[in-house]
């Protein structure tokens, strides 16, 4: 069927698409626009209009089709025939105007866009640059600076913002298409193609500042760069050469590494909301409680005000309480200061939360979030007090990030509504929400807790318990390798450099100092010495006993100037790190930065193919999401597992052996999925259990 119709409307023709969910530009919407061009050229109409069904205008080239020999026509035929149409021609903008989407836009004469509509060119995101003439077009409609800002972020701006950059010609308020209407007849149209404007004066500061912009804040992202290359050439050449040269990087990065790792991320996301077979309602969640007021549970509480539910705060302890809620005021007032939300919104915020300090009045609520100590007798004390006090069906959670969530379920009379919601710090701001669903947790808590990450505006990934779920009980692996690695020989300024490098956002220690070293101390006092090699911890527990706690105490496995963030090689640990080395019998010896990688990465990709292998973790792309969005994982190789595909898993299990070799079988045992995939072929990021 073809998703383009079009029709005759007193003297307009219209050209409607519908290809549902979003109207991604495939190749039936290109040939169908293509021939309802070719008939508005012939209709006799004065002028026409492309709108779209349903939620949004175009949300860009399907993404699907990249990595697909091409099929005809190519969407950059498709806007050089609506530009090159007789009659004006009118883009009715509702939803998002995206990438594709925008192009198609800008190969017309006139933009409208309804006031709640978005424009943009999201391309760098999935690493490629815009290569349907955005790059060209855009800068000869709009400031160099504003063209340039859109395209090397990829943000899209407001209908507000098109109009004052001069992007929208006209923003109305209802239906898109009957806003577009009426434009049409408000006057004279005329044609006016932006692929025949001159080309735009270029300005060396603003490609400067925009290369300096993409080189701190999109580090080891090609796309920026290249777009920007894009732009120059914009004013550098005249259209149909400038069009040529956006085609040749287009086709370059399209087909490049970071663009597979970025696309393969924007599919992992979506994939890791949906739970195959879960077909139960979700349970209503308008009220919520946080018990416990420490740093995460007043985290978490901001995430519900932020999002618009109303939330208690629950303490036994008065001035804990107190604490928890100014926190919560402090990040309204920050949101408010830094021109986030306006008065009325902060006041809206205000009156969503309430402190409260007794478990009778949490009767009313939907859901309960535990955030206290990390302590089994601690965690089912409050379980069995929270079962008696909330309403029956009202789903009770918990934010624990390592222990047994059955254990925790079992002192209830409601397993079906226990489950985990783990959240990251600073809950309010990180993205992932690992939920552990429980062995007794039923489909309709799971599916609320799913919904309830979408009103949060987080990114769900569904654990299965497991000590530390996906996320923690990988990390371990690596923080081991990064301990060992110090004691071997690198320095922890080494061994941060080289996982800096690789992409992520801060190495192991300069993280661990700004967590605080005393957490996982207190941790490993409760924890099976199973689970850690004391080798690698030996330096953090000194430390802590010490007194540096990291940057809390101005000290740590760095040295802090006062009042700075800034981590200082500090010779004391130096000694420290001599000492302890002598102390295990380890003969120190230099490591370059590709060993500190491969031990540190590959930990993590051993231990997650064995986290996959038991179900912890319900598939590859999964655990990528909890890497992506929980610890910073450069989204540009697109996580942990699918860096191993991509590297190949025949190389990275050689690679593993020999580390077994050299440092034993007991973290190095390379886990069974992982030989076999190697040995038989398959993905690790394509696997699910
Ligand atoms: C481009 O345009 C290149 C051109 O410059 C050059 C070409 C030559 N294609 O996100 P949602 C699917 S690059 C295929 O959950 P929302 C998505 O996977 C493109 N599929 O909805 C999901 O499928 P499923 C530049 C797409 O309301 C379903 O649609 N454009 C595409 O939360 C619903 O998606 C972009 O980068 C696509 N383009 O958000 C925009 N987009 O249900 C990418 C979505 O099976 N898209 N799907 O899981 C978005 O940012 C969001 O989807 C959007 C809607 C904001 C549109």
């Amino acid at each position: 069927m073809n998703p383009v119709a079009t029709r005759l409307d007193d003297g307009v023709f219209v050209i409607i698409a519908d290809n549902p969910p979003v109207n991604a530009l495939s190749q039936a919407v290109r040939d169908g626009l293509m021939r309802a061009i070719g008939a508005a050229a012939d209709s006799g109409a004065a002028c026409a209009v492309i709108a779209c069904a349903g939620r949004t205008f175009f949300s860009g080239a399907d993404i699907t089709e990249f990595g697909k020999p091409p099929k005809a026509p190519s969407l950059p035929e498709v806007i050089d025939a609506i530009e090159a149409c007789p009659i004006p021609v009118i883009a009715a903008i509702h939803g998002a105007a995206l990438g594709g989407g925008l192009e198609v836009a800008l190969g017309c004469d006139y933009r409208m866009m309804v006031s709640s509509a978005r424009a943009g060119l999201p391309e760098v995101t999935l690493g490629i640059i815009p290569g349907a003439g955005g790059t060209q077009r855009l800068p000869r409609l709009i400031a160099l600076s504003e063209a340039l800002e859109m395209i090397v972020t990829g943000k899209p701006v407001s209908a507000a913002r098109a109009l004052e950059t001069g992007l929208a010609d006209h923003v109305a308020e209802g239906e898109a298409l009957a806003a577009a209407l009426a434009f049409a007849r408000s006057g004279k149209l005329e044609k006016r193609p932006l692929g025949a404007r001159p080309s735009p004066a270029a300005d060396d500061k603003a490609f400067a500042a925009w290369r300096g912009h993409a080189e701190t804040r999109m580090r080891g992202q090609i796309a920026p760069q290249r777009a920007i290359d894009a732009v120059q050439a914009a004013c550098a050449l005249g259209t149909p050469d400038g069009l040529a040269k956006e085609r040749e990087i287009f086709l370059d990065l399209v087909t490049g590494a970071q663009s597979r790792a970025l696309r393969y991320a924007f599919f992992a996301e979506r994939a890791a909301s949906k739970i195959a077979g879960l077909a139960a309602e979700p349970l209503p969640l308008d009220r919520a409680a946080v018990i416990g007021a420490g740093t995460m549970g007043a985290g978490i509480a901001a995430a519900f005000m932020n999002a618009g539910i109303p939330v208690a705060l629950f303490d036994q302890n008065p001035e804990a309480l107190a604490a928890g809620l100014a926190r919560i005021a402090a990040i309204r007032d920050g949101d408010l200061a830094k021109g986030r939300i306006g008065e009325a919104e902060h006041s809206r915020r205000a009156g969503l939360v309430s402190g409260v300090s007794g478990y009778d009045e949490l009767k009313g609520v939907d859901l309960v979030i535990e955030a206290v100590f990390e302590d089994m007798d601690v965690k089912k004390a409050v379980f069995a007090e929270l079962d008696k006090a909330v309403k029956p069906g009202a789903i009770l959670a918990t934010n624990t990030s390592y222990l047994d969530v059955n254990e925790i379920a079992s002192v209830t009379g409601r397993p079906g509504s226990v489950l985990g919601l783990h959240f990251f710090s600073p809950a309010h701001i990180m993205r992932l929400l690992e939920i552990v669903q429980a062995d007794r947790t039923s489909d309709a808590a799971l599916a609320a807790a799913l919904t309830l990450a979408k009103r949060l505006g987080k990114t769900p990934v569904v654990a299965r318990v497991g000590h530390g779920f996906i996320g923690n009980r990988m990390l371990s692996g690596y923080g081991r390798e990064a301990g060992l690695l110090a004691i071997e020989g690198a320095s922890p300024q080494d061994i941060d450099a080289a996982l800096y490098d690789f992409g992520m956002p801060m190495g192991p220690f300069a993280m661990a100092d700004m967590a605080g070293l005393d957490i996982g101390y207190s941790m490993r006092r409760k924890l099976d010495p199973s689970h850690y090699e004391p080798r690698a911890t030996a330096l953090h527990d000194r430390l802590v006993e010490m007194g540096r706690k990291g940057q809390k105490t101005g000290a740590g496995i760095y040295a802090y100037a006062p009042g700075s963030r800034a981590p200082k090689p500090d010779p004391e640990v130096e000694a420290l790190i001599e000492q302890i080395a002598a102390e295990q019998g380890v003969k120190r010896r230099r490591i370059g930065a590709d060993e500190i990688v491969d031990r540190c990465i590959l930990a993590l990709v051993n231990e997650g193919a064995k986290v996959l292998a038991e179900g912890v973790a319900r598939s590859g792309s999964d655990i990528d999401v909890v890497y992506l969005h929980g610890y910073g994982f450069p989204r540009w190789r697109g996580g942990p597992m699918f860096h191993a595909d991509e590297r190949g898993l025949k190389e990275v299990l050689a690679r593993i052996e020999s580390f077994a070799a050299a440092h034993g079988p007991r973290w190095w045992a390379p886990a069974p999925l992982l030989t076999e995939l190697a040995t038989k072929g398959g993905r690790l990021s394509e696997y699910s259990s």
